[in-house]
């Protein structure tokens, strides 16, 4: 980065600093990872540079060679993961990518059957706060004590509510979802069936958890999760939809698509064909599991009864009588960087909720295997029971550092 160095040391010293930090800590937010080096070099290429709204052969700006070649190798590679009917690879991103599939399908004020915030679903999916909610009409299905989707309860609520669309997927739910009995239930009211794999996307792709795409009519994702990719959003949908979801795209909510970044998602879609792909997102879901058990040994109580894929949601506060807040500043305090979440039905605010989310992307990336998973949750324990001394947390920031060195990132 000589050149920035050179023209503007205040942002260089921030990256450098952001550098440090993410070489320096483990990071265990649930959604976060650590691309390539050859996405990174993608990312700030000249591709930046230039406009090319449309589609492959069909641009509305001259210049358009070299575009159409990464944007139809992004497509193709997506094809090769996902063997979806249709994929549109400009969303900018997750959230984005869901309001383009319902706007391209639904009229504003339809109904859509959406899984509750609190149970694991996402803002984009009809939570108040956000624009999903005020153009159509959200009703939220909720998990059961046993931390599993009640199907027949889910399959009365469509027959009673008739939406024209249900919708599957999740940010903070580490179960796997049952998609036989998800198209079952649509095609009984005739409603269009949608899944959001953001999170996933990496572990389906790698073949750690089975495919949704010939099931659901329309699939969200983000590129940047559990996929390994640059920030970006993704669609695929079945060939019926395709039209409506491109239109919806491009000119409906977005315009130029941003190139670097879909030269990058190609780079990522390679990568995660590479057969050490699939050693990749295995791990991923080992070290998660090896982390319920420990964490359970150290009697937390984890959501959902488990997890089948890359993370947990903890009961913190039931557990250990210490909050959501508190737990992620202590965490934060020893380098192990996770995010505080409500749990279902939470009784306390999303600001200071009762539990926590932890994942196992990013520590997977770094090359962390089981042994290194007990080690953290070790830390994990006891920097959430000695929250508040410094001494102690202190002490454990060290040993987290020293396992990072161990690992390093971009080496
Ligand atoms: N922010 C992402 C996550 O953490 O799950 C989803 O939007």
């Amino acid at each position: 980065m000589k050149n920035l160095k050179k023209t503007d040391q205040k942002i260089y010293k921030a990256i450098q600093g952001e550098q440090k930090r993410q070489e320096e800590g483990l990071e265990m937010i649930a959604s976060e990872n650590y691309v390539s080096k050859a996405v990174l070099e993608t990312l700030g290429t000249v591709f930046t540079n230039k406009y090319s709204e449309g589609y492959p052969g069909k641009r509305y700006y001259g210049g358009q060679e070299f575009t159409d070649v990464v944007e139809s190798l992004a497509i193709d590679r997506a094809q090769k993961l996902f063997k979806a009917q249709h994929i549109n690879v400009q969303p900018l991103s997750g959230a984005p990518a869901n309001m383009i599939a319902y706007s391209a399908v639904l009229k504003p004020g339809d109904k859509i059957l959406g899984m509750d915030l609190s149970h694991g679903g996402h803002l984009t999916h009809g939570h108040p706060v956000t624009l999903s909610a005020q153009i159509y009409n959200f009703i939220g299905y909720k998990t059961e004590k046993d931390g599993q989707i009640d199907y027949v309860a889910l399959e009365k609520m469509a027959i009673k509510e008739k939406p024209k669309m249900i919708l599957a997927g999740f940010s903070a739910y580490s179960r796997n979802l049952n998609y036989r009995k998800f198209r079952q239930i649509a095609n009984k009211i005739n409603a269009i069936l949608m899944i959001d794999i953001a999170h996933i996307a990496g572990l389906i792709a790698g073949k750690a958890i089975s495919n949704p795409v010939p099931y659901f009519d329309i699939v969200t994702t983000t590129t940047h999760k559990t996929l390994r990719g640059p920030r970006g959003g993704m669609i695929m949908c079945k060939k019926k939809y395709a039209q409506a979801i491109d239109k919806a795209t491009f000119p409906g909510f977005q315009g130029g698509p941003h190139m670097n970044n879909i030269a990058a998602k190609a780079v990522a879609f390679g990568e995660a064909l590479r057969p050490s792909f699939k050693k990749y997102a295995k791990q991923i879901i080992l070290n998660a599991k090896v982390l319920e058990k420990e964490l359970k040994q150290y009697d937390f109580k984890i959501m959902f009864g488990g997890t089948d894929n890359h993370m947990l949601l903890i009961d913190v506060f039931g557990s250990k009588n210490v909050s959501g807040k508190e737990a992620e500043i202590a965490l934060d305090k020893i380098g192990i960087t996770i995010n505080k979440n409500v749990i279902p039905d939470d009784s306390r605010s999303p600001m200071d909720p009762s539990g926590i989310r932890i994942g196992t992307p990013a520590i997977t990336t770094r090359g962390m295997k089981e042994r290194e998973v007990r080690q953290i949750a070790v830390w994990i324990n006891i920097a959430i029971e000695n929250h508040n001394n410094e001494k102690v947390l202190r002490k454990l920031h060290k040993e987290v550092k020293q396992l990072c060195k161990k690992f390093p990132l971009y080496k």
